[in-house]
């Protein structure tokens, strides 16, 4: 008998590569998405024919409750949350809902139905916040700095407290930041291959960014994706942090991304103060040896061939556009 997996956030970045590794694993895929999704469709557009889609969302218990009971997942994968840092503060309650709360809602809704069902949930290193150590592990105490840090935080602590209260095989992973092509365009990384692939194109003549002093460990989302399935096939149910291990500037990602269309970053990048965040996490740096000692699990694509990536791809994207207003020729 197959496995079935059932994903919330399929629509986004990650849940698209995991849809595609479960799939290639021979698993039942079932993904969630909210009605109103438009914006990420691309994502899963390639696999419509292999996945069954369900309507629900992370503000609406009973419709979590509806789209367990019509799949029985083995497994759950709750990665559907407000993901981008700067919109937590303009809806800090509505994030809290989705983010956090949301979390609550999903572990009861399999508590109900099925309390086998084993559990994944999308933590993330934005909980680090003002970093107490450096690099952090999954022992390092949480200093979130923003209304997104602070849900994750929750949605982290709920799900170590279902796993103690009721014996739930429930999982946390601690990812920290991980791209692709994929990536939504609000985020840096993408804003950045994207920007360069229009520069390049002669579409824009800047790209106006935030602080470029700020430091990630950035890893590529198809990695992180096998960390998440490989947590839920232990014998005991644990949290995880998963990143490279390496830390990188934003500037040091725009030095790449100029560089491999050949241009010069200083003479287009303009540094914009509307981008800079209330609080910001100045650097985060990962210590991933519990996955790598108990997972076996280990990053694939460096950084630079991550930056690189993205900007082939969004240069590729951007030539295969059919030029706005270009009549085709009529016999
Ligand atoms: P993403 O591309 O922004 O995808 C988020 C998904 O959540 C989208 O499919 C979105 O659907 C869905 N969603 C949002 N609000 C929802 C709601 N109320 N009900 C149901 N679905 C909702 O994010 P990602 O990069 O794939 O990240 C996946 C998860 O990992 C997220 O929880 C994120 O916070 C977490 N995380 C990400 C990183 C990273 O670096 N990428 C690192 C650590 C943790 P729509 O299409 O309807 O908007
Ligand atoms: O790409 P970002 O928006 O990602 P951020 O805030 O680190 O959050 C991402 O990673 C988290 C894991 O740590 C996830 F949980 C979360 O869901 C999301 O996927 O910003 C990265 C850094 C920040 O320090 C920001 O200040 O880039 C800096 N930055 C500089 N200029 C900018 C810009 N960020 C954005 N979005 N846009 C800019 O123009």
């Amino acid at each position: 008998m197959p496995k079935t997996a059932l994903i919330t956030g399929i629509s986004g970045q990650d849940g698209s590569y995991l849809a595609e590794f479960l799939l290639s694993k021979g698993y039942e895929v079932h993904g969630m998405k909210r009605r109103t999704s438009t914006k990420y469709s691309a994502c899963i557009e390639h696999l419509k024919d292999q996945i069954t889609l369900h309507d629900g969302d992370l503000l609406d218990s009973s419709s979590l409750i509806r789209v367990f009971e019509q799949t029985r997942p083995d497994e759950v994968y709750n990665l559907a949350a407000q993901s981008f840092v700067p919109l937590s503060w303009e809806q800090p309650i509505f994030t809290t809902e989705a983010t956090g709360v949301g979390v609550a809602r999903m572990l009861d809704a399999a508590l109900h139905v099925d309390r086998n069902i084993r559990f994944y949930q999308a933590s993330s290193s934005e909980m680090f916040g003002k970093v107490r150590e450096t690099p952090q592990r999954e022992t390092t105490p949480f200093h979130p700095r923003s209304p997104y840090g602070a849900a994750k935080a929750y949605g982290h602590h709920i799900t170590v407290n279902y796993r103690e209260s009721y014996d739930m095989f429930a999982c946390s992973g601690i990812l920290f930041n991980h791209e692709s092509p994929r990536r939504g365009l609000e985020f840096v990384t993408r804003k950045i291959s994207n920007g360069v692939a229009r520069i390049h194109a002669g579409l824009d003549t800047e790209l106006c960014l935030g602080n470029l002093d700020a430091k990630r460990d950035w890893g590529h989302a198809r990695d992180y994706v096998r960390a998440m399935w490989m947590m839920l096939q232990q014998d005991k149910p644990d949290d995880y942090v998963v990143g490279t291990g390496e830390m990188h500037s934003v500037r040091e990602f725009v030095e790449i991304a100029f560089d491999q269309v050949g241009l010069d970053w200083q003479k287009y990048v303009v540094v914009d103060p509307k981008f800079y965040r209330p609080a910001e996490v100045d650097q985060l740096l990962s210590d991933p040896t519990k996955a790598r000692e108990k997972l076996g699990w280990e990053p694939r694509v460096t950084f630079e061939e991550l930056v690189r990536e993205m900007v082939d791809k969004d240069r590729a994207i951007l030539s295969s556009k059919k030029p706005v207003g270009l009549k085709l020729k009529t016999a």
